[in-house]
């Protein structure tokens, strides 16, 4: 649903140009330097960038999650990392205190989190418990009007910078199954809260990753999101409905970046006397990598317009992340293929985001993950 035509028009047509003229020029230099400069983090502050999806009661740009797809499509056509900062108070980070939280935990957190002077992580996973989420063994023992937490979270993301966790925790020994998770807010700072290093990844560098260790760390009842136990694993399943769909969106602006950068390769590149693209074979990879992401991108859009309608998506975000960090993946790997010898090269863009990408099949739910979540409830609906 697009609320204000002309109002995103403007909205795009900026983050369009900022991309242009101040993304893409310095994405290698952050790459190399694993960090984003501040002033850079300022001015994507400026533009309310970390506000996307947080309503404007709580200060954020309160987009609809069609408008919010159409701005990630152009922010994503610069490196990841980029998307990276604001990606976790835009989705996770944020999502479970709009959608569960207290009105009381809306006004503490939301407005620093819509600004971008607070950042949000969300600590799911754990190192016994990736896809299998329920099987979480950090817990959370109530004492007296205190939770205390004990428990390891790994590959969590923006960790490093985060003001604010979103900690899933067991308060029920006695379930050991979903029901028995609840959520909390945990500030940084709270004593029994430390940080693991900083993990070396495979890509987007410049974006960062840690483990979060809670020994004894004892938070208040009123940390417990929506002030209810035995609700969080919901609370994180509705995070993923929609942060997947948010996921597929990045996946879609990055297939756009990296088919502009075959496509120009294609059309410089001679060989035979003649440029590579008016060559049939490498004309068959850029068509079907036009037409898959021109796939994705319709999938995205219809699934965000059926969440601004306020209908369950749950089936149709995992087909939009399952299809688009597929195909962004098999788009880049293509693109490797036209540039030949120079898509191996750092000097590319394109071998950066052939490593980039490759992240998308795996966080917020692999791709198996969602191929499981759609059979699911694809045989649900029939039962
Ligand atoms: N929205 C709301 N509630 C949901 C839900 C959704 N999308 N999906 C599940 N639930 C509810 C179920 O209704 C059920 O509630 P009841 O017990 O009241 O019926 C409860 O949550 C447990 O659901 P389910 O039995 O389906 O859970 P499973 O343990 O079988 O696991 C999957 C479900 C595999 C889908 C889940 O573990 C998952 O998404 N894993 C991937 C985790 C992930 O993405 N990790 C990445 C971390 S973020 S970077």
């Amino acid at each position: 649903m697009i609320k204000d035509e002309s109002t995103i028009k403007l909205m795009i047509d900026t983050v369009s140009s900022y991309v242009k003229d101040r993304l893409i020029p310095i994405e290698e230099e952050c790459a190399e330097n694993d960090s984003i400069p501040h002033e850079i983090i300022d001015e994507i502050r400026d533009l309310g960038l970390f506000g996307l999806s947080i309503p404007e009661e709580y200060g954020g740009l309160g987009l609809t999650l069609e408008e919010e797809m159409l701005v990630v499509f152009e922010l994503c056509q610069a490196s990841p990392i980029f998307r990276s900062v604001i990606g976790t108070n835009v989705g996770i980070g944020a999502l479970g205190i709009v959608l569960d939280g207290t009105e009381e935990q809306k006004l503490k957190y939301l407005p620093k989190l819509a600004s971008g002077e607070l950042i949000g992580s969300f600590a799911l996973t754990e190192p016994e418990a990736g896809s299998d989420a329920a099987s979480l063994r950090s817990t959370a023992l109530r004492d007296g009007d205190d939770y205390i937490i004990n428990g390891t979270k790994r590959f969590i993301t923006n960790a490093p910078e985060a003001g604010i966790f979103t900690v899933f925790a067991r308060t029920d020994s006695e379930n050991k199954g979903a029901g028995g998770i609840s959520a909390f807010l945990v500030e940084k700072g709270t004593p029994g809260l430390s940080l693991g290093k900083n993990e070396k990844k495979m890509g987007q560098w410049g974006g960062h990753v840690c483990d979060v260790n809670f020994d004894d760390c004892r938070v208040p009842v009123s940390a417990i999101i929506g002030g209810k136990e035995g609700q969080g694993f919901k609370t994180a399943m509705k995070t993923l409905d929609k942060s997947r769909t948010h996921i597929a969106a990045v996946c879609v602006g990055a297939s756009d970046r990296i088919i502009k950068e075959a496509l120009s390769y294609a059309v410089e590149r001679k060989q035979f006397s003649k440029p590579i693209s008016d060559f049939q074979l490498i004309q068959a990879m850029l068509a079907d990598s036009k037409a898959e992401a021109y796939a994705a991108r319709s999938m995205v859009l219809e699934t965000a317009r059926k969440y601004d309608l306020k209908k369950n998506i749950s089936t149709e975000s995992s087909c939009c992340k399952l299809f688009a960090s597929e195909t962004v993946c098999k788009i880049a790997d293509r693109a490797v293929q036209i540039l030949g010898g120079s898509g191996y090269i750092r000097d590319y863009a394109v071998e950066r985001f052939y490593r980039d990408v490759r992240l998308f099949r795996l966080y917020e739910g692999t791709s198996q993950i969602q191929q499981l979540i759609i059979a699911r409830n694809m045989i649900k609906e029939i039962n």
